[in-house]
């Protein structure tokens, strides 16, 4: 059987992974790009020949229908959302329609054109749904059946995206499955987020293009891992037996104090200390102290393993953006 899978999302850090993985898999791929001129577009189409671009925005029902009616999917990864939650605070409104209203938008778009039973859908869920507090914070890491509490506009978008995806396997036994994805970073991140923010700034220190990173607060802990590491799981989640909800994570976390000490090691700096500034406005006005995951479930159940180390990421990472940055100082 031909397999074809739509990708929402698919200019995004996440979806350049599995576009390479799914094409590597033997999938016709399809990815929805949205705007009228959108910039990544070229750089995109480069990359990825084989991979077919449909237009459409997740907050455009219509669009949504006809980019499942052009693609047919046999599989179908919601990745497309605003994703920095800064941002959300910022602009609260805007990332209900999209990250939250915009699930409800693709899974409809999915029922009404008659493929409830035909099409495998992957929901992008997130480990900003648990929200990091005191009360609800299990030592063994959080897991499927975590109390949530999201404590951004993005998380709690996200959060509705979660249930009304559970709520269209069990009204209509859609297969849906949510994947409970804790960080993700690799080279393909985008500079907004803080891993990226400090191995570009920590390259260009190297090669003498910059002085300082100005930085939020450097307290908070994540479990970050490898975005190709991922992606996998998501596929995996796909090709299971029954829809279902999975947490992927390391089970290890680190502060931005730790990536920082890692980042500017891998350069020669022992103190990254006279190199970084903080700056109030990149605080949030909440924030999520500790988030910790256990893929225990993924583990058991898909066989998904992680294969890159937090060590082994910010090499990457780092690597990657002093060959990049090189460019730039000859
Ligand atoms: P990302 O790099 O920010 O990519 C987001 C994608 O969504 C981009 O392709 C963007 O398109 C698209 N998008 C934004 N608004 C849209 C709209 N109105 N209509 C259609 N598409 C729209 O995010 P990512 O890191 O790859 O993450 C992928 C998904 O996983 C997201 O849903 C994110 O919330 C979720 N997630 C991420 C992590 C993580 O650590 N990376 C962890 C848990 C969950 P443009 O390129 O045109 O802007
Ligand atoms: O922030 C702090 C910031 O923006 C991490 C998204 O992919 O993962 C991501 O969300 C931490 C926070 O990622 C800066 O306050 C300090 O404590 O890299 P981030 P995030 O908020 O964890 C989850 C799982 C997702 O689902 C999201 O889509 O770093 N921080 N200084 C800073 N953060 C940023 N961005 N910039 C700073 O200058």
């Amino acid at each position: 059987m031909s397999k074809r899978a739509l990708v929402t999302g698919i200019t995004g850090q996440d979806g350049h992974h599995l576009a390479e993985q799914l094409l590597k898999n033997g999938y016709t791929v399809y990815g929805l790009i949205r705007g009228q001129n959108n910039p990544k577009r070229t750089a995109f189409e480069a990359a990825f020949p084989a991979v077919r671009l449909l237009e459409g925005d997740l907050t455009d029902p219509a669009a949504l229908v006809r980019a499942v009616e052009d693609s047919d999917p046999t599989e179908l990864y919601n990745l497309g959302a605003i994703s920095h939650v800064g941002y959300s605070f910022k602009n609260p409104s805007l990332t209900a329609d999209v990250t939250g209203k915009g699930v409800l938008n693709i899974l409809e778009a999915v029922r009404v054109t008659g493929r409830a039973e035909t099409t495998r859908v992957y929901q992008a869920s997130t480990s900003e749904m648990f929200g990091g507090l005191d009360y609800n914070r299990p030592g063994s890491g959080y897991d499927e059946n975590s109390l949530f509490h999201p404590r951004s506009p993005y998380g709690v978008a996200k959060l509705y995206g979660h249930w009304i995806a559970r709520n269209y396997r069990e009204s209509y036994g859609m297969f849906v499955s949510c994947g409970i994805l804790f960080n993700h970073e690799g080279e393909h991140r985008g500079p907004e987020f803080v891993t990226r923010k400090i191995t570009q700034a920590v390259a260009r220190i190297k090669l003498g293009l910059q002085n300082k990173i100005v930085l939020g607060d450097l307290y908070p802990k994540r479990d970050w891992g490898y975005a190709g590491d991922y992606v996998r799981g998501m596929w995996q989640m796909l090709q299971h037996d029954e829809p279902d909800d999975f947490v992927l994570a390391t089970g290890e976390t680190h502060s931005i104090e730790d990536f920082l000490t890692g980042a500017f090691a891998e350069v020669g700096i022992d103190d990254w200390r006279p190199y970084v500034v903080q700056d109030p406005a990149f605080m949030r006005p909440a924030e999520v102290d500790i988030l910790l995951g256990n893929p225990e479930k993924a583990e058991r159940v898909l066989g998904w393993r992680r294969e890159t180390s937090f060590e082994g990421l910010v090499s990457l990472m780092v690597r990657n953006d002093l060959a990049l940055e090189a460019v730039h100082a000859r």
